[in-house]
């Protein structure tokens, strides 16, 4: 996740009376900027160049405030980072507004592109009224504690005990008992009850704020910023899913298969996947059920998550040799501590090794100070992963994990290092630049390293025992990357065509849950196995919601990275199948990578893809090539099978793109 810092943009009411005003005054504006008079005079240049310097002032403060509401949850840090954001959207209203000035001037193409993004930056746009602005903050900063400080509480007195999400997945992850599963599963889901008020409300401020910056609804904005219009990127993102729909189904039909046969009579719910069995609270990847799902579980087959976890042991046990076997019980309490810090960290480094061997720098010492490895014992924290910029010239980064020793945490890692060198790489740009090419792009760096982590890979670095040759040992490998990339797809879809639907009211509160678990049904072939009525409020169990992070990005990064890694291996000189190249070490890809990292958002996208790809479109072709064996490999398996699933009619569709999924088969679609 990227903090909301620069994307904090609004129209500000506070400006409107001084620039009507005849005389203009030469005291100093409001916190401290420039004066009327001063303000006249400005070229439109000068008026970026002075946002920009403004910018570069104020993002420390604004940061430092999320940093604190992320990593010390509770009321009063809460209310510090909703201030905070509130100063900077009030900010921010007063650029948008004092940019309307040079509608129709001249102007250098820089300066038009940095004014479009000004209006265009923000997934939190803010009510002109400064009341509503600071409902909308507080109710922002009040979601995310939630969901941060959920927990599932059960029995009473002495046997009272809580779990909180870190727990309830690893029930998700490691237990493959149904109703342990179910447990963690529905107990995970009544922390998401108490925010469905909160969540209407906030969805009425945020279109308020966008109309008050000229788009109908929050949605709209959010699909604005693409370098296409509104409707061509939700087009788009339909095309992408034709593409790979195909692929996924036969994902479907052969996991479905297999829980049918580990759970006889309730592995399936109408041909629909049981949410609660697919080892993720939100079926998003499916990588736990590798047990159930390997392929050929007699060839070979990588344990990441086993090598982590025994590498960890190795550091403990060696740390206890040293400390002293016969510490106390509060000790060797600490020792573990020590250990798990000191794994988290090695973890870390591991990722760094991958981007420095491409040529990119060392993470600066800052970031080993600073960063949040593991889950503090003291206080509560928003474990969700993120990775930060907390200044302009990108000298603070960070990361925010609860790092555990397994391959899910591991790659986590590299995902948010790639945040992290984007950060880096665009640190020299100007503040309004320092950006994505477009959100997905920003998604897809550190997932396109992950694609490079093949066996040889792992095997280089000591967490596995190396590529084993065939056929056999390539559908394995094929089916690790799948369930978690392949099974995304869907998903990286469904949260936004709820939330676009919340936006533009065709979803309305009193069929909030059931316009979730039919999206979830039609797109990913998921259901839940009891009854959930809208006494729940399911959207808010996922992360994304309460935090308001935009989740398309996800989707068009999981198109993208495919196009990166196939572009960086060819810069490497790759020969042979897609699925085998790791460009890790590589120098030539390195420098490719980090000169589309240097651009940030200073240019339309499709110019950025054209330097990287040599193509200006996103496109699944490279998915489709990746997994071409996987794909013949599962029409194989599901042959004779009745695949795909009939998904109840929904009850609402989203309006915004009604005509665009027209003919869409998602959802009710028989293939093989
Ligand atoms: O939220 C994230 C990252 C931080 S940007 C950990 N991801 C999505 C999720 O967890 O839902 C990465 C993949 C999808
Ligand atoms: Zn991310």
């Amino acid at each position: 996740m990227k903090p909301r810092t620069r994307l904090a943009l609004a129209v500000a009411a506070g400006l409107v009376l001084a620039a009507c005003s005849r005389e203009p005054s030469t005291a100093p504006g409001p916190d401290g900027g420039p004066s009327q008079a001063q303000l006249e005079k400005e070229t439109a240049d000068q008026f970026i160049a002075r946002v920009n310097e403004e910018f570069a002032q104020l993002m420390p403060e604004y940061t430092a405030s999320q940093w604190i509401a992320s990593t010390y949850s509770n009321g009063d840090s809460e209310l510090v980072a909703s201030k905070g954001n509130e100063r900077f959207l009030a900010r921010t209203q007063q650029w948008v507004e004092q940019s309307r000035r040079f509608e129709g001037k001249e102007m250098s193409p820089a300066t038009e592109r940095a004014i479009a993004l000004l209006k265009l930056g923000t997934p939190m746009p803010p009510p002109r009224d400064p009341a509503k602005l600071s409902e909308l903050t507080a109710l922002a900063s009040k979601m995310e504690g939630t969901y941060g400080r959920g927990e599932y509480c059960t029995g009473e007195g002495e046997a009272r005990s809580c779990r909180q999400l870190g727990q309830l997945e690893d029930v998700l992850r490691n237990d493959r008992d149904y109703d342990a599963q179910l447990e963690a599963w529905q107990g995970w889901h009544t922390i998401s009850q108490p925010m469905r008020e909160d969540y209407v409300r906030f969805a009425a401020l945020v279109n308020e704020g966008a109309r008050d910056l000229g788009f109908a609804d929050a949605g709209e904005l959010w699909r604005a910023g693409y370098d296409m219009t509104p409707a061509e990127l939700a087009t788009e993102t339909d095309r992408l899913w034709n593409q790979v729909e195909p692929l996924y189904e036969q994902l479907h039909c052969y996991t479905r298969t297999r829980l049918e046969a580990e759970y006889p009579g309730k592995g399936s719910v109408n041909g629909m996947l049981p949410a609660h069995l697919m080892g993720n609270m939100w079926q998003q990847d499916w990588s736990n059920l590798w047990t159930l799902l390997a392929p050929y579980p007699n060839a070979s087959q990588l344990d990441v998550t086993g090598a982590l976890e025994r590498q960890y042991q190795a550091g403990l046990n060696e740390r206890l040799t040293r400390e002293n076997a016969l510490l106390p019980t509060d000790g060797r309490v600490e020792v573990a501590r020590a250990a798990q810090l000191e794994h988290a960290k090695a973890m870390t480094r591991q990722a760094e090794g991958f981007y420095t061997s491409l040529g990119m720098p060392a993470l600066p010492e800052s970031y080993w100070e600073k960063t949040q490895f593991i889950k503090p014992r003291d206080r509560d924290v928003v474990c969700h992963a993120s990775a930060w910029q907390m200044n302009a010239d990108a000298s603070d980064v960070r990361t925010k994990m609860c790092i555990k020793p397994n391959e899910e945490d591991f790659t986590t890692i590299y995902h948010e290092l790639g945040h992290v060198y984007y950060y880096l790489a665009y640190g020299q740009q100007p503040p309004l630049f320092q950006n994505g090419a477009h959100d997905g792009f920003h998604e897809a760096i550190g997932d396109t390293i992950v694609l490079s982590m093949t066996p040889e890979y792992l095997q280089s670095i000591g967490l596995a025992e190396g590529a084993a040759p065939g056929r056999e040992a390539l559908i394995n490998a094929q089916m690790r990357m799948a369930l978690s990339k392949v099974a995304f797809l869907p998903f990286g879809l469904m949260i936004d065509r709820w939330r676009w639907g919340v936006f533009d009211g065709s979803i309305t509160p009193d069929n909030y849950n059931q316009a979730w678990w039919d999206l979830k049904a039609r797109y990913q072939g998921v259901a839940p196995v009891t009854p959930r009525g809208e006494e729940f409020f399911d959207p808010g169990a996922k992360y994304h919601v309460p935090g308001n992070t935009p989740y398309t990005r996800y989707f068009l990064s999981h198109v993208l990275q495919f196009q990166f890694y196939k572009a960086l291996c060819d810069a490497a000189g790759h020969q042979g199948p897609l699925n085998a190249c790791s460009f890790a070490g590589n120098k030539a890809a390195g420098e490719k990578f980090w000169a589309m990292l240097s651009k940030g958002n200073s240019q339309p996208w499709q110019q950025t893809l054209k330097e990287l790809t040599g193509g200006e479109t996103m496109d699944a072709s490279a998915v489709l090539e990746y997994f071409a064996p996987l794909q013949e490999w599962l029409v194989e398996q599901n042959e004779g099978k009745t695949c795909g699933w009939q998904a109840p009619v929904a009850s609402a569709a989203p309006a915004v793109d009604r005509d665009a999924v027209e003919g869409d088969a998602a959802g009710d679609a028989t293939a093989g």
